[in-house]
C-alpha cells in the first residue's frame, strides 16, 4: 500500500499570499487525518515562532497520521523541529552540481558531511523518529551524486530518501528523465549497497505533469507520494490530492482505507481560507467535475450515468447533476423540474418547450443558471405565457 504525505501546510502555505492561522491549520489536519492521510507534513518551525506553535499543537492533537517538520540541513532548524514534538523529520540539501557550486560554495564531499553531521544529531535525539532526506532538485542533480549523498544519508540514520522534482523537469515515458527511471535506479543502487529506505517522491507541476509523473513513479514502486489540497504549493504546485486518490483507487489501491467523502469539505475549507477559488472544471472537486449539460449527454445519462462518467461520484459522497443553458434539450428541462418537485410539468410537452426556449434566452448573459433559485421563477413566467397563448389573448406569443 503506498503511503501519501500531505504537505498543504508547508508546501501548500508557500503558495504566494496563503497564510493559515494556527487554528486553521489544526482544522486542516484534522481533516487530513479523517481522509486518512499517512503523514502531514505540518512546517518548518524555523520559518517562524508561529509555525512552529502549529507543528507542536498538530503534534500534540492524538491524530492517527504522523506530523512531520521540515526543516534545512543544519543543527539548530532541527532542534526547532524536534522541539516541536514531531514524528517525522524531512532534511533537504541539494547536490546539484549548480547548487553546490554557485549557492553552497562547497564540493560533494563536504555536502554529504554535512547530511551526515545533521542526520546523526536528529536520530540521536530521537531514535524512533523517522527522518526523510532529500536531495533538492534530485532529477537535475547528476545520479552519482544523489546516490553518494543518499547512501550516506541512510547509514546515517535516515529512513526515506525523497526524488524531488523540484522544477516539474520530468516527463513519462522519457527514458532517462522521467520519475520511473529514478525511483528504479535509486532503489537498485541502493539495494547493491545492502540499503533498503523508503522512497517518496515530490512532484511539482510546472509543466503540468505533476500527477502524470506520480503515477509514474508509482509505477515503478514509490512507497511515498507528496500532495497538497488543491495542488497548492510554490509556482504550479505540486500533486492534487483528491486527484491522486482516485488515480490509486484507479490503479488498485484499496479505497477502505481513505474517507474520501471528507475530501468536499477540506477542499471548500482550504479554498475559503487560502482565498483561490476551485476551478468549477477542475477534476474530482470541482463544480462541474460530475455535471451533464449538452442536450446529448443529459438525454444518455438520464438512461444511465455511465455512458458519460468514468467515474463514481458516490465514493466521494457526491451524485451527479445537470446544467441548463443553450445546449440543453427537452430532457435536461424535464429532469429539472423533477429535481425541483415539479415533475407533474414535465409532461406537458408545450411548456417545457417554453421553458426550454426561455432558457436559450437567459443562457447568453453567459453565468450558469441556478436551477434551485431560477428556475421556479422561469416556470411561472412560461406558465403565465402559456395560459395567456391558450386563451387567444396575446396572439403575439402563437
Ligand atoms: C522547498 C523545496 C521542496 C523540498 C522538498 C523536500 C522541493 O520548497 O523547500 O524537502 O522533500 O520541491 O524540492 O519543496
Ligand atoms: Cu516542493
Amino acid at each position: 500500500m503506498v503511503q501519501i504525505l500531505d504537505s498543504t501546510l508547508r508546501e501548500g502555505e508557500q503558495t504566494p499570499g496563503v497564510y493559515f492561522s494556527p487554528e486553521k491549520k489544526m482544522v486542516i489536519a484534522q481533516f487530513l487525518d479523517q481522509i486518512g492521510v499517512d503523514i502531514i507534513e505540518a512546517g518548518n518551525p524555523a520559518v517562524d515562532s508561529e509555525i512552529a506553535l502549529a507543528i507542536t499543537r498538530i503534534s500534540q492533537a492524538g491524530l492517527n497520521a504522523k506530523i512531520g517538520a521540515h526543516s534545512l540541513c543544519k543543527i539548530d532548524n532541527v532542534r526547532k523541529a524536534l522541539d516541536c514534538g514531531v514524528d517525522f523529520l524531512g532534511v533537504f540539501f541539494s547536490v546539484s552540481k549548480k547548487r553546490l557550486q554557485q549557492d553552497y560554495n562547497i564540493n560533494l564531499d563536504a555536502a554529504i558531511e554535512k547530511i551526515i553531521e545533521v542526520v546523526s544529531f536528529a536520530k540521536e535525539q530521537k531514535h524512533d523518529l523517522l527522518i526523510r532526506y532529500t536531495p533538492e532538485d534530485t532529477v537535475r542533480s547528476p545520479i552519482e551524486n544523489v546516490i553518494a549523498a543518499a547512501s550516506a544519508a541512510v547509514e546515517a540514520g535516515v529512513d526515506i530518501i525523497s526524488i524531488a522534482d523540484t522544477t516539474g523537469y520530468t516527463t513519462p515515458f522519457h527514458p532517462q528523465r522521467s520519475m520511473y527511471f529514478y525511483v528504479k535506479t535509486l532503489k537498485e543502487e541502493l539495494k547493491k549497497r545492502g540499503l533498503h529506505p523508503q522512497i517518496e517522491v515530490h512532484c511539482h507541476n510546472d509543466k503540468g505533469l505533476a500527477l502524470a509523473n506520480a503515477l509514474d513513479a508509482y509505477r515503478a514502486g514509490a512507497d511515498i507520494i507528496d500532495v497538497t489540497t488543491m495542488g497548492l504549493g510554490e509556482r504550479a504546485g505540486i500533486v492534487d490530492l483528491a486527484e491522486l486518490m482516485i488515480n490509486l483507487i484507479d490503479m488498485g489501491e484499496e479505497e477502505k482505507n481513505w474517507q474520501l467523502n471528507t475530501i468536499d469539505d477540506l477542499y471548500k475549507f482550504v479554498s475559503e481560507h487560502s482565498h483561490i477559488s476551485i476551478p468549477p472544471h477542475k477534476p474530482i472537486t470541482g463544480k462541474n467535475a460530475f455535471t451533464h449539460y449538452a442536450g446529448v449527454h443529459v438525454k444518455a445519462i438520464a438512461k444511465d450515468e455511465q455512458l458519460y462518467q468514468s467515474l463514481n461520484p458516490h465514493i466521494l459522497g457526491k451524485k451527479s447533476s445537470l446544467a441548463l443553458g443553450m445546449q440543453s434539450g427537452y430532457t435536461a428541462v424535464q429532469l429539472a423540474l423533477k429535481q425541483i418537485g415539479k415533475g407533474d410539468l414535465a409532461e406537458n410537452q408545450d411548456l417545457v418547450g417554453k421553458i426550454l426556449q426561455e432558457i436559450k434566452v437567459i443562457a447568453k448573459r453567459g453565468t450558469p443558471i441556478d436551477i434551485e433559485k431560477e428556475l421556479p421563477a422561469i416556470i411561472e413566467h412560461c406558465t403565465i405565457v402559456n395560459h395567456l397563448i391558450k386563451n387567444e389573448i396575446c396572439s403575439f406569443y402563437s
